[in-house]
């Protein structure tokens, strides 16, 4: 009789390890390099384009002003980007030291940036523009060798068949749908992936947002509502090495690849998005601001000074986690000057501080009240953020050696058992914007 039992419970077991064995996803050898990839590379530009910036108010335009759907689609008749060069976009953001750009190829307005047959309301067929930029985006980043990632929203302000509505986009004039229009708005998104995911080489991430839309519904019902899972498969089917990344503000879902934080690093929520939303065992990425839109704002000239920018990346970084820094290009196609002074200065500080930022982890030594630390296995970079003449450093393990970055003069340290270490630092020079310390542990 107790064998039996014991019997029952072992098959019991074994049936639940398998089906869950089968559930659970496990991220493909590609997939996995494209992670460590993404990882290793730290930093991206953001941009946020489409034929909203041509109101210069940002990429809400739409929901905030109640714009009626229809004529909110005559803005298409009137893109003309001239000036845009994809060429020109990539080579400065290549400058700054980024390493991929994450571009939105359809925001909740629903205008796709690119060739698509899956809708004629897109760059090519409803703008005199005419031109894929998308795909003179992906054909730069080919040349140049920065990766390119697609952000794609869920939901959509202009649609009939995104319905039932959501939370947003109810005050655009659109009528009331009908029963099988949201599996054929399902379809829609299939088929719009499958396009971006064909005609464009390589993606290295599909960035989605807007899944909060439908928060009305609890955490559990979310995936089966956006048809995650046939439509992450359908991702990484068509695309191994393809990253996926969802920006729900919530714990990530089976199938994703990356956790998203909005505004915030992760663990932080002074913007307010990320709420109780826990730090998963996956590739991390910060979105930010440079200045406070998305989308152009033509009045919005609140830029983030370089050195904050800098210092935003480098405690990024200290959180293990990469930082993807936005642009609101103009209806022109030109980057606001204030962006390309930004890059430029970035790019000139990671030519220096590079190598204390690619390829770390989050250091050892947690946040600290001076700055934070990135680590490279028995290196760990010290960034004072707040300048002083000695800081203290809580350790376990021991310093071997201790110089400044990157001129490389040796700096006095005392490490005593169960105490803080302490290190002395030169004076920074001028217009130090981080003060970088590198000691060698043993
Ligand atoms: O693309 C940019 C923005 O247009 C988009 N995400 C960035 C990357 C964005 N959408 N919303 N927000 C930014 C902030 C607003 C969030 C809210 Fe909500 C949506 C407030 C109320 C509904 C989600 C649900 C957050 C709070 C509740």
């Amino acid at each position: 009789m107790r064998k039996c039992k014991l019997f029952v419970v072992i098959v019991l077991m074994m049936t639940t390890a398998f089906t869950w064995a089968q559930s659970s996803y496990n991220p493909s050898p590609e997939n996995a390099a494209s992670r460590e990839e993404f990882s290793y590379d730290r930093f991206g530009i953001f941009i946020h384009w489409g034929i909203y910036s041509m109101l210069g108010q940002g990429e809400w335009a739409m929901q905030l002003q109640n714009l009626d759907y229809q004529e909110y689609a005559r803005l298409a008749g009137g893109f003309n980007p001239s000036r845009f060069d994809a060429r020109e976009w990539v080579r400065a953001i290549k400058a700054s030291g980024a390493k991929y750009i994450t571009i939105t190829s359809r925001h909740h307005d629903g205008f796709s940036m690119f060739r698509s047959a899956a809708s004629t309301y897109n760059i090519v067929d409803a703008t005199p523009f005419g031109r894929d930029v998308i795909g003179e985006l992906a054909e730069a980043c080919r040349e140049e060798g920065i990766r390119l990632h697609f952000y794609y929203s869920h939901l959509d302000w202009g649609r009939t068949d995104y319905w039932p509505r959501g939370r947003t986009g109810r005050g655009t004039g659109r009528p009331e749908g009908r029963d099988g229009d949201w599996r054929h708005y399902l379809g829609f998104i299939n088929a719009q992936l499958t396009e971006l995911l064909t005609q464009y080489g390589p993606v290295g991430a599909i960035w989605f947002d807007g899944l909060w839309d439908m928060d009305s519904h609890p955490r559990e019902e979310q995936p089966a509502i956006w048809n995650l899972e046939e439509q992450y498969a359908l991702i990484h089917r068509l695309q191994p090495g393809c990253l996926i990344g969802n920006n729900h503000h919530i714990a990530p879902f089976e199938g994703e690849d990356i956790q998203i934080f909005e505004r915030d690093l992760p663990g932080e929520n002074e913007a307010g998005y990320s709420e109780g939303q826990e730090i998963a065992h996956l590739p991390l990425e910060t979105c930010q601001t440079m200045n406070r839109s998305w989308g152009y704002d033509i009045k919005d000239k609140d830029y983030k000074s370089p050195e904050d920018l800098i210092r935003y990346l480098v405690r990024t970084a200290g959180k293990g986690a990469n930082l993807l820094l936005n642009i609101g290009p103009r209806p022109d196609g030109t980057l606001p000057e204030e962006a390309l002074d930004r890059l430029a200065a970035i790019g000139t500080w990671m030519d220096v501080y590079g190598e204390t930022i690619y390829g770390t982890e989050a250091g050892c030594t947690g946040p600290q009240d001076w700055g934070v630390s990135t680590q490279k296995g028995d290196i760990l970079y010290l960034h004072v953020l707040d300048p002083a003449d000695v800081i203290s450093v809580d350790l376990e393990r021991r310093i071997k050696s201790a110089e400044s970055f990157p001129e490389g003069s040796a700096l006095r340290f005392e490490q005593k058992k169960n105490d803080s270490a302490h290190i002395y630092l030169p004076e920074a020079p001028e217009g130090t914007v981080d003060q970088v310390v590198k000691l060698v542990l043993r």
